[in-house]
């Protein structure tokens, strides 16, 4: 048995859970709400686990009040969701849906009576399926399309909403969506996804702008999904290690902070690039007040068998292959890396000296614990929540600036292409009765927040 010590954060740190709309709202079209590509696909046979969809998932849109009180309960200071561009722009460009607002508008006014900062994204992958029958992100007018959007929720909801991210984990909807078809809207095509990785970016940038011009004081970031890309001893190619890091991290933060895509990546694209117009990534570096991290495992990669092997969520990579799944992973098949957490980091404040401070938007475990009379004893999530904060303070303590922490996330919600079978939530949904059962992890993580760091643990 080790002793691991009881730690402190600093006492301005923030403490939340986050969620995202289509994963927990329910895709109730009673107020106007339009289809998103989320809808088209969960509803097209054999994309979804199951056969599962949206259409109910939490049912958070008719118990929004019951889960803000669950909120408070556990004492969250802030709460990150997003916002469903289809409810509030059904066809993502002409019309703005009162009624849609006015759910927003409800779902804030609760937090704020609770004390609960909101974090809103824009754009949590559920694109207007309307915009995607011309293109999507593929599409060059959707990226003004989306800045007009933001605008729009300056104006609404500004007064009380300060801080706002534009983007989550672009790079997903990029190569999920486009290039594995893992994601919706499900193409597997290389030029489709590297052009809808560049105008997400470049819809970021012009959002920005947009949002600022509408309002001074807004807070504004994009949340990024960076991992460490580790061989860890296999064989693997290094030239082409660095080329996944290259796709899957530097692409985002080279041209959000330095104003430059990587160069290595820019090359080895070619004309898969094309859509990156001069003066694109000017409008995509704006000065950002804040970044958010998202940080689940370090990616482990091999080279693989077949060494002409494309992986069609890295284009232009040959002949490398994730590596086999470690012997101690979560539900999703994901290895248990804190100590890439802090390495991670502390690279990016080394490598980016302008790296604004850094939120913590998402970390957290799936895991099946059931529900027993009434409690869940859910350990594993307890211990992967305990070893990625000690991750995060050595970060802090080696001067990385992240001022906050979401957990991912409130609930079990639809987890996307795995449906509801992956279960992310410290507390536990019962998706026939959709009651909500905090799970051991809940209370556990309202203590942290209560004490303001961690406990001391033994294990
Ligand atoms: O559920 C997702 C979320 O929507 C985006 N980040 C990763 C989570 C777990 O896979």
């Amino acid at each position: 048995m080790s002793q691991r010590p009881a730690l402190r954060f600093p006492s301005d740190f923030v403490w939340g859970a986050a969620t995202a709309a289509y994963q927990i709202e329910g895709a109730v079209a009673e107020d106007g709400r339009r289809p998103s590509v989320w809808d088209r696909y969960s509803h097209t046979e054999g994309k979804v686990a199951n056969g599962d969809n949206g259409d109910i998932a939490c049912d958070h849109y008719h118990r929004v009040e019951a889960d803000v009180q669950l909120m408070a309960d556990l004492g969250l200071q802030t709460y990150r969701f997003s916002i469903a561009w289809p409810r509030v722009i059904p066809d993502g460009r002409t019309r703005a849906n009162q009624a849609g607002l006015a759910w927003y508008h409800r779902l804030i006014d609760l937090l704020l009576e609770h004390g609960i900062t909101p974090c809103p994204t824009l754009f949590h992958w559920d694109l207007p399926e309307g915009l995607e029958e011309i293109g999507g992100f593929r599409n060059r007018d959707t990226v003004s399309w989306f800045a007009d959007y933001a605008a729009l929720m300056a104006q609404e909801f500004g007064d009380r909403v300060t801080m706002w991210s534009t983007f989550n984990e672009p790079w997903c909807y990029a190569y999920l969506g486009h290039g594995s078809g893992a994601h919706a809207p499900g193409l597997r095509d290389p030029k489709a996804a590297v052009t809808v990785a560049h105008h997400q970016l470049l819809a970021h940038g012009l959002a920005v702008q947009a949002m600022r011009s509408e309002r001074d004081g807004l807070a504004l970031g994009i949340v990024i999904n960076p991992s460490n890309i580790v061989s860890e001893g296999v064989e693997a190619d290094e030239a082409e290690i660095r080329m996944i890091d290259g796709i899957h991290n530097r692409w985002w933060f080279d041209a959000t902070l330095t104003g430059a895509y990587p160069a290595d990546v820019i090359e080895r694209y070619g004309e898969l690039a094309d859509a990156v117009q001069p003066g694109d990534v000017e409008t995509i570096a704006q000065p950002l007040d804040w970044m958010g991290i998202n940080y689940y495992f370090d990616i482990l990669v091999q080279q693989a068998a077949d060494r002409g092997l494309h992986m069609p969520e890295y284009p232009a990579v040959v002949g490398t292959e994730p590596s086999p799944m470690r012997a101690v992973h979560t539900d999703m098949g994901w290895p248990i890396t804190p100590a890439g957490f802090t390495e991670l980091l502390v690279r990016l404040r080394d490598d980016y000296p302008n790296l604004p401070p850094i939120y913590i938007t998402e970390n957290g475990a799936a895991y099946d614990d059931p529900v027993v009379d009434g409690r869940c004893h859910d350990e594993r999530r307890i211990d992967y929540l305990d070893l990625h904060l000690r991750a995060l303070l050595d970060a802090i303590e080696e001067g990385v600036d992240v001022r906050g922490y979401y957990q991912w996330s409130l609930l079990d919600n639809f987890e996307w292409a795995l449906g509801y079978d992956k279960r992310f939530g410290i507390v536990h949904v019962d998706f026939d009765t959709l009651e909500r059962t905090p799970r051991d992890s809940a209370l556990w993580y309202r203590d942290v927040i209560a004490r303001g760091g961690l406990p001391e643990h033994s294990d």
